[in-house]
């Protein structure tokens, strides 16, 4: 098949899945196409079926705005019309979702009916889409899609008490590739992360108020007072500052690597033992699922999707949002007992396995079958 793909190529999650997705894709022999404003983070190999349109967005003393959702509904005429796409699957409802029915309604003219497909993220439903100066046009491009998928029940959930959805949603979990997660520690690094042999604690986000990041910091400071423990900080975003603010109050500062983003996120998960993710809402939590394929436990919350993939009690265990004190205990109780740990190490990478990206994949491919016949 010949496939679309629109999706942030940012390091969000939503852009990671796409990209992974269209990787899994064109490894299998269909034609992927790449409509985006910058090369996707996760697109870092060659591939002959993997295609990549930058998306130009002319500037006009004039715009504001730059009209981007023009530009980028131009762009997929373009690759529509000249590739001769046989679907379009757009990530993240805003603003691809309503481009991709205006690119529809434009190649309809010509005779072409392409069939969108349009996955549901989570901000796109329960933040921003909810907002009442974009939420008639999200409503109205998520119906007039050919087929909806969200990335977990909650997310399900969610969109149709949000907005007047009268499609079916299907659920198409986020997957994740266990083989490139399951990788050996490399012993130098671990020297390097913890010298004394110190247990390493590790958290991943874009460092939005959304995650909570503060949250991590008092989780580590309470692991620190009882357990020699580092923490390593993946990703940023606007919560840094304060974030090492009170790393820096609670003297728990010189145990803190703040890494900023990374693209090798499976060298660090080798080398850490436990994952924390305590956000005020995930309508999945795509690290904490690759920290699982990394044999990691999860101390969560209990938000949006997140007790779909941690398992209180198998995986990981979750607490209630803010509740530091009960994932401080959880952490504690389970990095003293290296016993236990290694229960849980294993019970995570076993339930990753469910979510492999062999195992999904097909799903979406089997959505696609259903819209074109697969060549
Ligand atoms: O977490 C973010 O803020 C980024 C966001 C995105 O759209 O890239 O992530 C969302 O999509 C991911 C992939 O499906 C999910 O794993 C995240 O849980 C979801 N984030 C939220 O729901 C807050």
């Amino acid at each position: 098949m010949r496939i679309g793909i629109v999706c942030y190529p940012t390091f969000g999650g939503s852009g990671v899945l796409a990209t992974e997705l269209g990787k899994a894709l064109a490894d299998k022999g269909h034609h992927v196409h790449f409509i985006t404003y910058q090369q996707p983070v996760r697109l870092n190999v060659f591939n002959t079926n993997i295609f990549y349109h930058e998306v130009h967005v002319p500037t006009y003393p004039l715009f504001d705005y730059p009209p981007y959702e023009v530009a980028l509904a131009s762009s997929m005429v373009d690759v529509i019309m000249n590739h001769d796409l046989d679907l379009l699957h757009v990530h993240y409802a805003i603003p691809h979702a309503s481009a991709a029915f205006m690119a529809k309604q434009i190649v309809r003219k010509s005779g072409r009916d392409i069939p969108v497909i349009t996955t549901l993220h989570g901000t796109d439903i329960t933040l921003v889409g909810r907002d009442k100066t974009y939420e008639p046009v999200v409503t109205f491009s998520i119906n007039e899609s050919d087929a909806i998928t969200a990335v977990s029940q909650n997310l399900r959930q969610e969109t149709y008490s949000s907005f007047t959805i009268t499609k079916e949603i299907d659920v198409i979990y986020n997957f994740v590739d266990v083989s490139r997660f399951s990788k050996k520690p490399i012993d130098a690094f671990r020297k390097v992360i913890s010298p004394h042999g110190e247990k390493v604690l590790v958290h991943a986000s874009n460092f939005r108020k959304i995650k909570r990041v503060e949250d991590v910091i008092k989780i580590f400071a309470a692991v620190r007072k009882q357990i020699p423990a580092k923490l390593l900080m993946i990703g940023d975003g606007p919560e840094r500052p304060g974030c090492e603010t009170l790393a820096r109050r609670l003297k728990v500062h010189d145990d803190i690597r703040f890494l900023g983003k990374q693209e090798q996120m499976e060298e660090i998960f080798a080398v850490s033992d436990l994952f924390l993710l305590p956000s005020e809402y995930e309508s999945f939590g795509l690290a904490a699922l690759e920290a699982m394929a990394a044999h990691m436990p999860v101390i969560s919350s209990n938000a949006g999707g997140l007790p779909e993939i941690n398992i209180d009690g198998v995986t990981g265990y979750l607490a209630d949002v803010g509740d530091t004190a009960t994932m401080s205990k959880y952490a504690i109780k389970l990095l003293s007992d290296d016993e236990l740990l290694n229960t849980f190490k294993q019970q995570a990478f076993d339930n990753a396995c469910k979510y492999d990206i062999h195992n999904i994949v097909p799903q979406y491919e089997e959505l696609y079958s259903r819209f074109c016949t697969m060549e």
